[in-house]
């Protein structure tokens, strides 16, 4: 974990080696904390009057999503995944609130505004691009921090309690300590806490779902029609188990993500730190360890240009991935991280700057795909969404289809022109 550089002399390959190959052998990091450490940490969270839970892909790692479940639900906290991209939480917890952001400190600022105490496992915090480090945390807040990485811990925010641990030995141990100390008033108190966190998550989910009633009204092509429809397409053929998806929709992540999951583990890959181009790439490497499953790549249109040339390797290693470009002609991240960012300037709301459209010349991701030799279709309409999606579960091979999706941003200012 971590940079590495290998710097070979040119004529390597000329000289015989006689050394024998030695396998990497990979030390155990099943470290548990001591016994006082968690006695401190499970007495912090046992007094806690609003604890909170910040997970990362430490836990995924360390496979402890059933301990930090059962954990999350003994304490009654919520669990925001700090920018990470694995399921950390079994698939479908009601606990899980989402992810804090990835781009301003402001966003988690807001989540984790109003918890007395916040444990985090399996992650550093806060990852954002824009970080808040002076005051991420209510000025009170108390800290407990589990984690194997030691430089982290404590780096940014002081921490109350802390150990360099296995995340799932962690939350085993925390758990069992809770299990002994839990008086009946402070069990009644988290089992009520807990119902009202599941009741919030599951408000927001709600307001999420009516959200997307509007693009199921439509009559364009959505996402939310899109991943709808394959949801039932796959059900239909069976193959519903089979799916997993590598998630680079950004924009359109939250709709395909409600549409297509809940994932467990294992069945949902992104890029943890959000650098492009890996949709289709990552898709290759997780079909090619797992040659039975359906694997999709969802990605944008500007992060399929990063790496489009995958399709030649798929196509020359026969790898019979699914693409789906979700084609929305620009940067559209971009352009609602500018906003976000003059609105909280108190700014004018301005043109984008020219760059975020990508939309001249438009790009054809149907006729790229096929100059590889890979079968594709483009949805324009939502009439065109069967066949798309009948190719994208039958189609032995890879295949790509083109999904067009809308473009706006709402309350933009309609970019400068192009001028070519
Ligand atoms: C390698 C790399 N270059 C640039 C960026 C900055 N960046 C973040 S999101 C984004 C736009 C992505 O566009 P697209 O894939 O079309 O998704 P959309 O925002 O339109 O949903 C860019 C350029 C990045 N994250 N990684
Ligand atoms: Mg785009």
């Amino acid at each position: 974990m971590g940079p590495v550089f290998v710097n070979l002399p040119m004529d390597i390959l000329d000289a015989e080696c006689e050394e024998e190959p030695t396998p990497t052998r990979v030390p155990s990091t099943r470290v548990a904390p001591d016994e006082e450490t968690l006695e401190r940490a499970a007495a912090l969270l046992l007094g806690a009057r609003n604890p909170l839970i910040l997970c990362g892909d430490g836990v995924a790692v360390s496979g402890a999503q059933e301990a930090l479940a059962s954990l999350a639900e003994k304490l009654g906290a919520p669990v925001y995944g700090v920018n990470s991209s694995e399921p950390n939480l079994p698939k479908g917890h009601g606990l899980w609130a989402g992810l804090t952001g990835h781009m301003f400190g402001k966003d988690s600022r807001s989540r984790v505004a109003g918890h007395d105490v916040v444990l985090i496992c399996g992650t550093y915090v806060f990852p954002e691009v824009f970080p808040n480090v002076l005051e991420a945390f209510d000025r009170d807040t108390k800290l407990v921090h589990f984690d194997l990485d030691a430089y982290e811990i404590g780096k940014n925010f002081p921490v109350e309690v802390s150990a360099v641990a296995d995340p799932k030995l962690a939350l085993l141990g925390l758990g069992r300590k809770l299990d002994e100390r839990f008086t009946t008033e402070g069990r009644a108190r988290a089992d009520r806490r807990r119902e009202q966190a599941l009741a919030s998550i599951e408000a927001a989910r709600a307001d999420a779902r009516r959200g997307d009633a509007v693009a199921l009204d439509a009559k364009g092509s959505t996402m939310p029609q899109f991943a709808r429809a394959l949801a039932k397409a796959l059900e239909a053929a069976g193959r519903r188990d089979a799916l997993v998806v590598f998630d680079e929709a950004l924009t359109e992540s939250g709709a395909m993500t409600r549409h297509l999951g809940p994932f467990a583990p294992g069945e949902m890959h992104q890029t943890r730190g959000g650098s492009l181009g890996v949709g289709i790439p990552g898709a290759l490497g997780v079909q090619l360890a797992q040659p039975d499953k359906l694997v999709f790549a969802f990605t944008g249109d500007g992060g399929a240009m990063y790496t489009i040339q995958a399709l030649w390797t798929a196509v020359h290693h026969r790898i019979p991935i699914r693409c789906v470009t979700i084609s929305n002609g620009g940067y559209k991240l971009l352009a609602l991280n500018i906003q976000q960012y003059w609105a909280e300037r108190n700014m004018p709301p301005a043109a984008f700057p020219r760059e975020f459209a990508i939309d001249h010349p438009r790009l054809d991701f149907k006729a790229i795909a096929e100059s590889y030799g890979v079968r594709a279709l483009r949805v324009e309409r939502q009439d065109q969404m069967a066949a798309a999606i009948e190719l994208l579960v039958s189609h032995d091979g890879p295949v790509l289809v083109d999904l067009a999706v809308p473009s706006e941003v709402p309350g933009a200012v309609p970019c400068h022109p192009c001028g070519q």
